[in-house]
């Protein structure tokens, strides 16, 4: 009466009761060190008197232990660990060792560290560990390194058994959540086009695989989210096809058994200006490529009020060359049909899907509405529409009235001592209502689908699961022509390098002093005083831009002159003789910012009149869009919303902690050359790359530091198993911790005043004893609750 379907990992014992588990300590494990063999077990007087002449039981339980068993061997030395043979390690004679991990490297300096990780790539070895960190150089080519038997073979085996892999660290976060209970997040790091998107990919395909319960849509499910927010997220730049304009955390849930459960998305700062216009070479975001295509090829353009001769102007700014590739290709229109899959899987209704392209083409439509100048007696700043099917046309699509449409378009109300007076709209200004309208439509838009998804993807409530979060932003960029959108792009991976700064550098050093634990100190980069630049109250460049946009009669010139008289410090400069410009020296390079359009773009203003008719839209589905402010799924709330919190001092690391909560993972992608080529490696870029994230110094705190700092009674809590008996409660002291600690023959560790500290190989060979002793424990309860029926 085995159940056919054991728990799929470890129920941890603390969740049986205590009767059986001293049963099973009694009974079965005698001794750590013993490690009973399956023979052993089967041996076992207990498992005899049950069933012993049961053939078919026994082999069940036999294929179960070797099952957990599989899951931790013997340990070795950490000499033998790194000298093990792995499948697929290309073994050189060199006068580098050919390591998978840099803190091995006996000489450390920036040219042994890129050596190796150049030697390695041209092996194809794209990834590298810095410890528990992992480096992932982007191999600008497709692998074969990513199918289901790889899942396999990263599942719940010790690191140091396969070449290091992007599996192996979700794998990590995924053991660590399901043994501790505890949520786990993955922050992903890299310039743009480094390779963050795939691997988050790569990412949620291992933990999907690892999370496997019997419920199966529901996986499919989660595998649809990232493609379909992608669809509406990404555009090609110029530096990268499938550029993330958002950022995502993605947040997998998982029951306490590590069955996956649902999955929530929290968006954060989409680039809505891409909506309305792009720099040369720049596309819109895809969604609107892939649905013209797919009307195109389905001969619906015309329902949707499309023109089929020339693209609208949204998405028509490479004149001639997108409507070429849709009649030539037909990747665009394939692309269509794998969104539509998409919103099916998840659960979107065909009536939200419909409104959905309505709301689309009707931005598209919107785009091509023309202003132009008319004068009257009394006016000469009007403007009208010279072509009204493209208003009409707009409007029929957004269900609303076309003449409702054009009067909050060409005019505003304003109200003055009580009075309502209705000013026109010069063609100028027009414009800019037409576009912000795109652009609200665009964002709420988008900010509805990740809500819907999230709705659809809501695990059962009664369930309390855990989950892996994993972070995946916009990468930092540097364009020949950086606007806003790049400066909010570039803090927010400025502050993604002081979270990583903070955890690696920061408060492990802080611990080793007020623990009395003598670590020699590693000096790193620090960008605070850069993020104080930005974020400071009320001096900071934030708060200048948003107390000029206050101000009606503030130019964009204003602005940086406001900066210039206020951001005194060397990462600021303004260069001589182009007015609207400055200069920023980033963590990761010096990037000059135009300032035009900064003011405009951070008032972000929908004129009142649009929302209005907005609001009488046929569409239920846009009606809600603009019938309520939307409740934004917060993610980390930095920016704007960091100077909302009346702190007198940001911290960041305070903020990050509360929104991605969990043990942090660390990948940090590295883009080996500009030209998107494989096995093409740029010695210079790279540098540039491992020196400003402080690779180096990260390699060294890792040598020399201890990445684990676990309270005492934390430690006994979680390790007690491997030198106490099933059923016993010792206490969280420090003669038991060491005990623990002896018994699992590790060396190099440290006992500081109030916690232990660790070496982050140490916390993979515990994880693993321990993990060997519950799996059996897991498997005999398993077999006893059968047995009990
Ligand atoms: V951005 O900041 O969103 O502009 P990312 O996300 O860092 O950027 P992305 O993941 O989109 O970069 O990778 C860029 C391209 O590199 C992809 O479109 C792939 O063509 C290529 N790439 C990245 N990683 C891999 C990989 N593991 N295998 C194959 C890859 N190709
Ligand atoms: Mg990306």
């Amino acid at each position: 009466k085995i159940p056919r379907n054991p728990p799929p990992t470890l129920l941890h014992p603390e969740k049986w009761c205590r009767g059986f588990n001293h049963f099973i300590s009694q009974c079965l494990i005698k001794d750590f060190e013993q490690r009973p063999s399956v023979t052993h077990l089967l041996e076992h007087p207990f498992i005899k008197q049950v069933h012993g002449k049961e053939m078919s039981l026994q082999k069940q339980l036999a294929e179960l232990i070797q099952e957990q068993q599989q899951l931790g061997s013997t340990a070795k030395t950490r000499h033998e660990r790194i000298h093990t043979r792995r499948p697929y390690h290309v073994d050189r004679a060199d006068k580098f060792s050919l390591d998978d991990d840099l803190v091995n490297l006996e000489v450390l300096n920036e040219d042994t560290i890129i050596h190796q990780l150049q030697k390695r790539y041209a092996d194809l070895q794209i990834y590298t560990y810095v410890g528990d960190i992992l480096i992932a150089l982007n191999p600008f080519q497709n692998l074969s390194i990513y199918s289901p038997q790889f899942s396999k073979l990263y599942h719940g085996v010790k690191r140091s058994s396969n070449p290091p892999h992007i599996f192996a660290s979700a794998d990590a976060a995924y053991q660590s959540m399901v043994t501790f209970s505890k949520d786990q997040c993955i922050i992903i790091s890299g310039e743009s086009g480094a390779g963050k998107t795939e691997s988050a990919h790569l990412i949620v395909q291992h933990l999907t695989f690892l999370g496997k319960a019997n419920n199966r849509a529901l996986r499919e499910k989660i595998l649809q989210v990232n493609p379909l927010v992608e669809a509406f997220g990404n555009a090609c730049t110029a530096i990268n096809d499938n550029s993330s304009r958002f950022g995502k955390y993605l947040e997998m849930m998982f029951t306490p058994t590590g069955a996956v459960m649902g999955a929530k998305i929290s968006e954060y700062l989409l680039e809505k200006s891409r909506v309305i216009k792009q720099a040369v070479g720049e596309k819109n975001f895809h969604i609107f490529y892939y649905i013209y295509a797919g009307l195109y090829h389905q001969k619906k353009l015309s329902e949707y009020r499309l023109p089929d001769k020339k693209p609208p102007r949204y998405i028509d700014n490479e004149t001639g060359r997108v409507m070429h590739d849709i009649v030539t290709k037909d990747s665009y229109g394939r692309q269509f049909e794998a969104i539509q899959h998409c919103f099916r899987i998840i659960g979107f209704t065909d009536e939200e899907v419909y409104s959905v392209y309505r709301i689309l083409t009707g931005i598209l439509n919107t785009g091509n509405i023309e202003f132009a100048a008319i004068s009257s007696q009394h006016q000469t700043d009007k403007s009208e529409v010279p072509n009204p099917e493209a208003l009409d046309n707009a409007a029929a699509l957004l269900s609303i009235g076309s003449e409702e449409l054009q009067e909050a378009l060409t005019s505003h109300c304003v109200v003055t001592r009580g009075e309502t007076i209705i000013r026109m709209n010069t063609v100028d200004k027009a414009a800019d209502v037409r576009d912000a309208m795109s652009k609200a439509l665009y964002g709420r838009l988008f900010s509805w689908i990740v809500n819907r998804i999230n709705t659809l993807l809501q695990p059962d409530k009664n369930i309390c699961g855990m989950n892996v979060g994993i972070l995946d932003i916009f990468g930092f960029e540097n364009f020949a022509r950086n606007s806003f959108e790049q400066l909010c792009i570039n803090i927010a991976n400025e502050q993604i390098q002081f979270y990583f700064n903070q955890h690696i550098f920061a408060l492990e050093q802080m611990e080793y002093q007020s623990e009395g634990i003598d670590a020699t100190t590693v000096e790193y980069e620090d960008n605070r005083p850069l993020l104080d630049m930005f974020l400071q109250k009320p001096m900071g460049l934030l708060s200048l831009l948003d107390e000029e946009s206050r101000f009606p009669q503030a130019t964009d010139l204003t602005l940086v002159d406001k900066f210039e008289d206020n951001l005194r410090c060397k990462y600021f400069w303004r260069p001589k003789g182009v007015e609207l410009s400055f200069g920023i020296q980033h963590y990761a390079g010096k990037v000059l910012y135009d300032a035009s359009a900064f003011l405009e773009k951070n008032r972000d203003t929908l004129p009142a009149d649009i929302v209005v008719v907005l609001r009488t839209s046929e569409n239920k589905l846009l009606q809600q869009l603009f019938s309520s402010p939307l409740t934004k799924t917060g993610m980390f709330l930095f920016l704007k919303q960091v100077q909302k919190l009346k702190l007198k001092q940001y911290s960041l690391m305070d903020l990050l902690s509360k929104m991605v909560v969990g043990q942090p993972h660390f990948i940090r992608c590295i883009k080996p050359n500009d030209d998107r080529e494989a096995l093409m490696f740029s010695h210079e870029r790279v540098l540039l790359q491992l020196r400003y994230t402080g690779i180096l110094e990260t390699v060294k705190i890792r040598q020399k530091g201890y990445s684990h700092r676990i309270l005492f009674e934390e430690f006994v809590k979680r390790y007690y198993y491997l030198a106490f008996k099933a059923h016993e409660t010792p206490l969280g002291s420090r003669e038991n911790c060491l005990a623990i600690l002896e018994k699992s023959k590790l060396d190099n560790w440290v006992l500081g005043k109030t916690k232990v500290f660790l070496k982050y190989y140490h916390i993979e060979q515990l994880n693993l004893f321990l993990r060997e002793v519950i799996g059996r424990v897991v498997v005999m309860q398993a077999y006893i609750k059968g047995w009990l029926g």
